[in-house]
């Protein structure tokens, strides 16, 4: 694995590699409860770029030893929030290299002073490579955006100033490829922002606590099966009790000890939006621990949404609940002006507000895992997921080494400890676009995909392909086989006409070679908003509209056969490098990047809500939210 050019991190990679796979505890979502608190640290953070080139001055000068304003200017710089867009300077806006956050903190006193309190320093995304000091001291490394990453910093709060608690964090060089690639390479097609992506919080335990919980779930006739296992860290000797609550906090199941499995008679199950008149229905599992310490008793809750529903997988079928699914919905990125990938609440709330007036069921997170907060509103709302890996841009003969592999195999192992538990996960994708047709790849897809399905054996695994299908590698291993297509945008351009049968027999090729279920993972044009042509030239809105069309003729016959589902490429417009092929950014949105719409989201949406009523569980179910939830006629 290459990490050029030259300077920052080369020398701190292989450090990680050390690691192996087995990953350190698990990563539950900081809560608030009876025993633990929470502390945000989002807002400006001091931040200065390190333009010394190859030199690492930031390193060099320990920069990380005193207040980030004597080493030298710093900008203000708002966490969470990409660094690149927020400035006026264009040599920031492309940085690749060493950038330094850094901000003080006051803690309550009760966490400094008390023995029996476990401090944690959370970040939920550092693009891309992280180091982080706390009162100068080193306190966790970590590799890859999009995933969080903890340290214990009891120890430095207790013995440090009472009161204040300077952090200060290097989150490093956006390195092209998410999986680690040559830099100025990207083989992705999307901007390579960086920077505090997600919330970055202190939270407390206590110092016995829940470390982690894994739920899985399952039905027999009317009664939900919940099977829990929970670890405990800090004691060997503790008691855990477990209740299982209904969405009126009424006790339904309940039960002891580390595992078990709970039974909820009359079972309400978590359906997919559209697909019930009661979607995504949530259980809370509130899991109580206590343990005798010498110090005296100790006790820590920790509450979980549960939803009850099974996934399966046919040879024609994706069932959910025994229910036929059928994907309606888009692929999304975490990308808007400004804050770039920046975690933002207003922007999450307006583009789950947009999902649902689309009628959209199901979005996949190409290209990489999304912030916790937004599987959390999908658990909420009832949208399912195709949780994908950042593996994309797997290109070259090198991305097959073991390194890769390795490294490829950790990050699933941290994806599913974080998104294990969510209802709304049906499907792990472990890539987009790998050459899966280059002989290394058998063995990597292999290895990848019995992995996969090893942490997780309750769901199916994929990885998105445009690789033709007798020469797929991959394929032979993934449950459901989701391909990317892009008829008469990137061929024969303007000829919307040969996409009938060029679609028809792609479908029928796969289906003939593999007898699995077949999802059109992408599909679409570029659209410039408010280009008219008619007849329909590409980049206009009518080329769009036109380009659609025919594909869903073939996709109305082929998922009454073995087509599962269709997601739009895209949701939005979206940033990219800069190329004569991008007019700032992909402009395959249906909707801008400001989220208005194009002519194609009526269309979609005309499209999904029609769907949602003929392969809806429960029919009624999506004419009447459709016209109780949205705020739009029909
Ligand atoms: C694809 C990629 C996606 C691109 C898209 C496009 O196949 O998976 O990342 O953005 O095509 O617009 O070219």
């Amino acid at each position: 694995m290459s990490r050029g050019p030259a300077g920052a991190w080369v020398a701190l990679g292989p450090l990680l590699w050390t690691c192996g796979l087995a990953l350190e505890g698990g990563m539950l979502y900081p809560r608030e409860s009876p025993s633990r608190e929470r502390k945000d640290l989002d807002g400006l953070w001091s931040f200065r770029a390190d333009f010394s080139d190859g030199r690492r001055q930031g390193f060099e000068q320990q920069w990380y030893r005193a207040p980030l304003r004597e080493s030298g200017p710093t900008l203000d710089m708002p966490v969470p929030s990409s660094f690149n867009d927020v400035g006026q300077d264009r040599q920031l806006r492309s940085f690749v290299g060493w950038v330094w956050y850094e901000r003080e903190a006051t803690l309550p006193r009760r966490w400094s002073q008390d023995p029996g309190t476990r401090v944690v320093l959370r970040i939920g995304s550092a693009h891309y490579y992280a180091i982080v000091w706390v009162n100068g001291v080193h306190v966790a490394e970590h590799e890859g955006g999009h995933l969080p990453f903890e340290a214990d910093i009891s120890k430095l709060v207790q013995s440090g100033p009472l009161s204040s608690c300077p952090a200060l964090c290097s989150p490093a060089p956006p390195a092209p490829h998410p999986l680690g690639f040559r830099l100025g390479n990207t083989y992705f097609d999307f901007f390579n922002y960086a920077g505090l992506h997600r919330p970055v919080l202190l939270y407390t335990t206590p110092t016995t606590y829940i470390d982690d919980i894994t739920v899985t779930t399952g039905v027999d006739q009317d009664t939900g099966l919940v099977d829990y296992q929970i670890f405990v860290q800090g004691s060997e000797h503790f008691q855990l009790e477990v209740y299982l609550l209904d969405e009126e906090g009424k006790v339904v199941a309940q039960g002891t000890g580390s595992q078990g499995r709970l039974q909820v008679p009359n079972v309400h199950l978590w359906w997919p939006y559209l697909m019930h008149e009661h979607p995504a229905y949530l259980y809370s599992l509130e899991v109580r621990l206590t343990a005798q310490m010498a110090a005296g008793p100790v006790s820590d809750f920790y509450t979980l949404p549960v939803g009850i529903r099974t996934v399966a997988v046919t040879e024609r079928q994706f069932l959910i609940n025994g229910k036929p699914f059928y994907f309606h919905g888009v692929n999304k990125h975490e990308d808007a002006d400004i804050r770039g990938k920046g975690f933002d609440w207003p922007l999450l709330v307006k583009d789950f507000n947009l999902l649902r007036w689309l009628g959209a069921n199901a979005f996949r997170t190409s290209h990489y895992p999304y912030a916790e907060e937004v599987m959390q509103l999908c658990d909420r709302y009832g949208i399912v997921v195709i949780d994908e890996s950042p593996g994309v841009g797997i290109m070259l003969v090198q991305s097959y080494s073991n390194v890769s592999l390795q490294h490829h195999l950790e990050v699933m192992g941290e994806l599913v400890r974080r998104d294990k538990n969510h209802p709304s996960v049906v499907m792990w994708s472990v890539a987009n676009e790998p050459t899966s047709f280059l002989k290394p790849a058998a063995y990597y897809f292999k290895t990848l995909i019995a992995h996969t399905k090893a942490l997780d054996p309750s769901r199916p695994v994929t990885f998105v392909t445009n690789s033709n299908y007798e020469a797929d590698l991959g394929a032979p291993y993934v449950d459901v086989i989701c391909v990317n297509s892009y008829y008469s945008w990137y061929h024969d351009y303007g000829h919307m006409e040969v996409i009938q049968l060029q679609l028809a027999t792609e479908f029928e090729n796969w289906y003939r070679t593999y007898q699995k279920p077949i999802i059109q993972s992408e599909y679409g044009a570029e659209t410039i908003a408010g280009f008219h042509q008619d007849p329909p030239l590409m980049f206009s809105e009518e080329y769009q509209k036109g380009l659609l069309e025919q594909y869903h003729l073939v996709l109305d016959q082929k998922r009454k056969e073995y087509v599962v589902g269709e997601l739009i490429w895209n949701f939005a417009d979206f940033m990219t490098d800069q190329s004569p092929q991008r007019a700032v950014g992909n402009r395959k949105g249906i909707f801008t990047r400001q989220r208005q719409p194009k002519a194609a989201a009526f269309l979609l949406r005309e499209r999904y809500w029609k769907l949602a009523n003929e392969t809806g569980h429960h029919r009624s179910a999506a004419k009447s939210q459709c016209l109780e939830n949205s705020p739009f006629a029909l």
